[in-house]
């Protein structure tokens, strides 16, 4: 942290990259320079600042848990001070100001910034709510409204709406030297004797509070934090501030932040945060590998995939070319990218101009040679590998050397096409999720031979386009549909054993899930699933003929799910209906495999299903597939609906206990029969870390 006197300014310059994190060393020298500046009888105000492109990314999170975290001074008692200072402080935001960061900036008397940042309390993403008096500064100065929403959504907000809401006072101009701007406002306020200012002497103005603000609120959120400990606790903790004094307030903040911060599900949306970093780090690249560019791109197929990804791209403002084989369908195509825009843009969230630009970086094409040019090529036709070794074969004649071929699939061999071209250490997989433009996931797929810098690059071309990337080896389904493969099999076989799929759904959704499976499968189409099957027929159907049976006799009616009203349910517009039709199938379908039909309970559904997707993890993990347990857990949380409150199946395995899963998957191995002998073994990872009394995230392969 940097300290000089400029006049009879101190200014306070944080600078501990790479973000600011308020751990132990940063907040002493805080205290530390707070104290030389009050006693320094020239200062007659403070402006606290950053030397980085951050203002401050809030608390140390490396340091939750430890006692560091503990260790005086606290930042609350940071802020608290701060706030208390004789002398005038004025926070200098010249960048975003997150957590712990907008805190510090809060407890000010004065906030200065410039027009370009964003001011958030993103703690709720933590688990947690602002625990540094942001629960009770903010609707002080930005009434209740403001703070509710901003606390529990966790977005931050830009710096014409801080203005706007009464969190920041003056904004400064676009150009110019900021510091010396923070250091004119600040010696207008001295020149003004303008008083130095303490949110406890105000209180939330709820004048204009809507009746029963919080209890319509709490209705608002309740679907997209169901599950979630950590927003009720930010409702109350603003409630708190309504009817509390601060000193008071600040106290019951600290109790609802401690409460929060004991929960497992703290701990697992900290480990999501983590994991989402670690994720870009690849073992044994050396992340300083030299780029290829990428500024143009070419999409090979104008469907529903391929317009989705190229509107990732779009969005990005590179320059994107779809190729399709006839006019016809590029034409339509593109028309589905414009109205998407129109779309979003009708709810006001572009502009008619934005939509303008992103269409004008938009080209279409039927000519290969076209594309010749292009940094990177996404190949997203139909799921098939003959046809996709006929582009790529095209692609290996017509690109420039060093253009990075990606196919867009699911579970297809990358190896085995990367193997048809001449040029193997170019080709990779990308697969994303649908609706393409939507998903954060991108599963990226590294082929024997991909190139370092083609995989590097590909990471990094993936943040700008705002996709949270996870690198997978090459197997069946890679990281994500492979382990969902056991899982889905389990829910299947327990149709058959007497589940209805409305038990199932409930089970999964209650547990935190998105949706159950055979929702899932009615969404995505049955006739989907039938088809991935017919693609590896082997690991569908050699094993086991039960397995598939509900399935594919769904499939056989035509009953292809949400598309066509019927599925495991019946569909009526929005509304589904259990249908006693499908129950009578699995009962005939049961007979006839030779499975005895039973009461099956909550606790048989979720173990049997989402165990054995831990299992999977596990065999994934040993076999290198995925580098780290969090990878497989990024995955989960980011493309398949798993609750970010438990953190992944592997990182609520690890919170659970290892021995826990072991256990319950050697009982149903003993209980299920011959069922259980043959799909019920515990991978040896497993079984290993668990006699180690260890977690999968100490695993390192
Ligand atoms: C809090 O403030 C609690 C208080 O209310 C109360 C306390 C009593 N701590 O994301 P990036 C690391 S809770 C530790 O790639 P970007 C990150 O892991 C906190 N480390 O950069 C990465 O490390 P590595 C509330 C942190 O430019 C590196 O910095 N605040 C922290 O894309 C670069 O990060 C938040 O929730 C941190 N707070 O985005 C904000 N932040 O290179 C969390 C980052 O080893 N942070 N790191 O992988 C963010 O949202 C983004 O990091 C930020 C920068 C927008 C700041």
């Amino acid at each position: 942290m940097n300290y000089e006197v400029r006049g009879n300014i101190a200014l306070l310059t944080l600078n501990s990259p790479p973000v600011n994190g308020l751990g132990l060393p940063l907040r002493q020298a805080i205290n530390e320079h707070f104290d030389k500046a009050l006693a320094d009888d020239q200062v007659q105000a403070l402006v606290i600042t950053s030397a980085a492109k951050l203002f401050c990314g809030g608390a140390d999170i490396s340091e939750f848990g430890t006692d560091k975290a503990l260790a005086e001074p606290g930042l609350p008692a940071v802020c608290d001070r701060l706030e208390a200072s004789p002398k005038l402080v004025v926070a200098a935001i010249n960048g975003m100001a997150l957590g712990g960061g907008c805190e510090l900036a809060l407890a000010c008397d004065y906030r200065f910034a410039h027009p370009s940042v964003k001011v958030g309390l993103p703690e709720v993403n933590l688990g947690l709510l602002p625990g540094a008096g942001g629960t009770q500064r903010l609707p002080r100065l930005a009434g209740a409204e403001v703070a509710v929403q901003m606390i529990t959504s966790g977005a931050p907000i830009n710096a014409k709406k801080a203005l706007d809401a009464g969190i920041v006072d003056q904004l400064a101009e676009a150009e110019g030297d900021f510091v010396e701007a923070a250091l004119a406002y600040t010696q207008s306020l001295l020149d003004q004797n303008t008083p130095v200012r303490t949110c406890a002497e105000l209180s939330v103005d709820t004048a204009e509070l809507p009746e029963n603000f919080f209890a319509d609120f709490r209705k608002s959120i309740a679907r997209r934090t169901r599950g979630f400990f950590a927003p009720e606790r930010c409702i109350q903790a603003v409630e708190a501030a309504i009817e509390l004094p601060l000193a008071e307030g600040l106290k019951k903040e600290q109790e609802l932040f401690q409460a929060c911060m004991s929960t497992p599900q703290a701990r697992a949306q900290q480990h999501l945060f983590f994991a989402e970093r670690a994720a870009t780090k690849i073992p044994g690249v050396d992340p300083k590998t030299p780029l290829r560019p990428v500024n143009k791109v070419a999409i090979i197929g104008s469907g529903t995939m391929g317009g989705g990804i190229a509107m990732n791209f779009l969005n990005a403002g590179i320059d994107t070319t779809i190729l399709d084989l006839s006019q016809e369908a590029l034409d339509r195509g593109l028309g589905v990218i414009r109205k998407n825009y129109e779309i979003t843009a009708k709810k006001g969230k572009l502009t008619e101009q934005q939509v303008e630009e992103r269409m004008a970086l938009l080209n279409a094409t039927t000519e290969y040679a076209d594309i010749a040019d292009v940094d990177l090529v996404i190949e997203a036709v139909f799921e098939n590998m003959d046809i996709k070794k006929k582009v790529f074969a095209t692609l290996d004649e017509v690109c420039k050397p060093g253009t990075i071929l990606a196919t867009n699939t699911s579970t297809l061999d990358v190896d085995e096409l990367a193997a048809s071209i001449s040029r193997p250490q170019d080709v990779i997989g990308l697969h994303f999720f649908s609706p393409a433009n939507v998903m954060r996931l991108l599963e990226i797929v590294r082929g024997g031979k991909t190139a370092d810098d083609a995989l590097l690059t590909t990471i990094k071309m993936a943040q700008t386009i705002k996709k949270v990337p996870v690198v997978a080896g090459v197997c069946w389904g890679f990281i994500g549909n492979r382990v969902l493969e056991p899982y889905g099999r389990e829910a299947a076989r327990l149709l058959l054993e007497g589940a209805t799929p409305a038990q199932i759904d409930k089970v999964l959704y209650d547990f935190g899930l998105a949706m159950g499976l055979p929702s899932m499968i009615d969404l995505a189409g049955i006739d989907v699933g039938y088809l991935t099957r017919q693609g590896n027929k082997e690991a569908f159907y050699g094993r086991d003929p039960a397995y598939t049976a509900i399935c594919d006799k769904l499939n056989e009616l035509e009953r292809f799910g949400q598309k066509t009203g019927r599925g495991f349910y019946i569909y009526e517009g929005r509304d589904k209906k259990e249908d006693p039709e499908v129950m009578q199938l699995a009962a005939e379908l049961a007979k006839e495999h030779g499975v005895t039909q039973r009461e099956i309970s909550d606790q048989e559904i979720l173990e049997r299903t989402i165990y054995m997707l831990i299992n999977e993890g596990a065999q994934v993990l040993e076999e290198g597939i995925a580098y780290r347990s969090s990878d497989i857990d990024t995955v989960y949380c980011n493309g398949y609906g798993f609750p970010g409150h438990r953190g992944g199946p592997m990182q609520y395995a690890d919170e659970i206990g290892l021995d826990t899963v072991l256990a319950a998957i050697n009982k149903y191995r003993n209980e299920l029969g011959k069922y259980g002998e043959e799909w019920f073994k515990p991978a040896p990872l497993l079984e290993k870390l668990a006699a180690e009394g260890k977690r999968f995230k100490d695993y390192a392969a």
